[in-house]
């Protein structure tokens, strides 16, 4: 008994949670937000009935999308994350020295204040002083941006409602152009189960614009099917041929540099995909 939320990832099948109780539910400028307390997982946000993020297994997810482009370029300094309003992306790149600027574009604030409020341990670093926080929209940043940043970050919502735009072919080409000369970005593409066709488009697109473009999973149990997938492109940096000394230190629970590589050793299914 007690409170079930259902995350209903495809027409016939999803996720059940126990809910103890529900801190936010309203409906924002661009989305339905939602703020609850699991039995299993900790607070969790959920975004137009979609688990964004949980205390659990946050750090999966916000790991893998840092730290495997960072640690790809040799030395980043200016960084850009295209939504992420919870601030677990950008806690993430904070842990890198050589980054002195970290830009943070989320269009909904609302994200960002209740996972200040509910999130403190994956929000807390977005008042660190080497953050800008803009609430604005990323796409616009992006097509208004020309050469500036060394590595992009996009960490979106699912290709409906405000996040659209942020898989279309355009939007890549645009951040090919925000991007220095040697620059590299990463996209979360959902998962191969349910959205393969998505995964196929993305590093289709993404390969036309990108000399180097890879795809790398990790497991994320919240999400659909667990089995979840990030797609790089890259202009000059290889993420498969990072010399060992690259990898310093850093506090992690997901990501180690054996990882690194292993995270892009495909199943079958997957690769076949790409
Ligand atoms: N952004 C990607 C979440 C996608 C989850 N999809 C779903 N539940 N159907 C996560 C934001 C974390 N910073």
């Amino acid at each position: 008994m007690g409170i079930w939320f259902t995350e209903k990832q495809t027409e016939n099948f999803g996720i059940t949670m126990k809910i103890n109780k529900t801190y936010v539910s309203e409906q924002t400028e661009f989305q339905k937000l939602d703020m609850v307390e699991t039995e299993e997982f900790g607070n969790m946000l959920i975004l137009d009935g979609m688990v964004m993020t949980t205390q659990k297994d946050e750090f999966v997810y916000h790991e893998m999308v840092a730290h495997v482009p960072l640690f790809t370029h040799p030395n980043p300094k200016n960084v850009l994350v295209v939504g992420g309003g919870d601030g677990g992306v950008i806690r993430e790149v904070l842990k890198h020295p050589s980054v002195e600027k970290a830009t943070l574009v989320e269009i909904d604030g609302k994200v960002i204040e209740y996972s200040k409020q509910y999130l403190p341990e994956i929000a807390g670093e977005l008042e660190n002083e080497r953050v800008e926080v803009k609430v604005d929209d990323g796409f616009m940043h992006i097509a208004t941006s020309e050469n500036v940043y060394d590595v992009i970050m996009v960490d979106s919502t699912e290709p409906v409602g405000p996040a659209a735009k942020l898989f279309e072919k355009g939007f890549y080409e645009g951040i090919s152009k925000a991007l220095k000369e040697d620059g590299i970005f990463v996209a979360q593409t959902d998962n191969p189960w349910f959205t393969p066709e998505l995964i196929t488009n993305v590093f289709r697109d993404v390969s036309e614009i990108f000399p180097i473009t890879r795809l790398y999973t990790a497991n994320i149990p919240t999400y659909p099917s667990g089995l979840w997938t990030f797609t790089i492109g890259s202009k000059k940096h290889d993420p498969l041929e990072i010399p060992a000394e690259r990898f310093h230190d850093i506090e992690t629970k997901y990501w180690t540099p054996e990882l690194h590589n292993a995270a892009f050793a495909l199943p079958k299914f997957v690769g076949d995909l790409i």
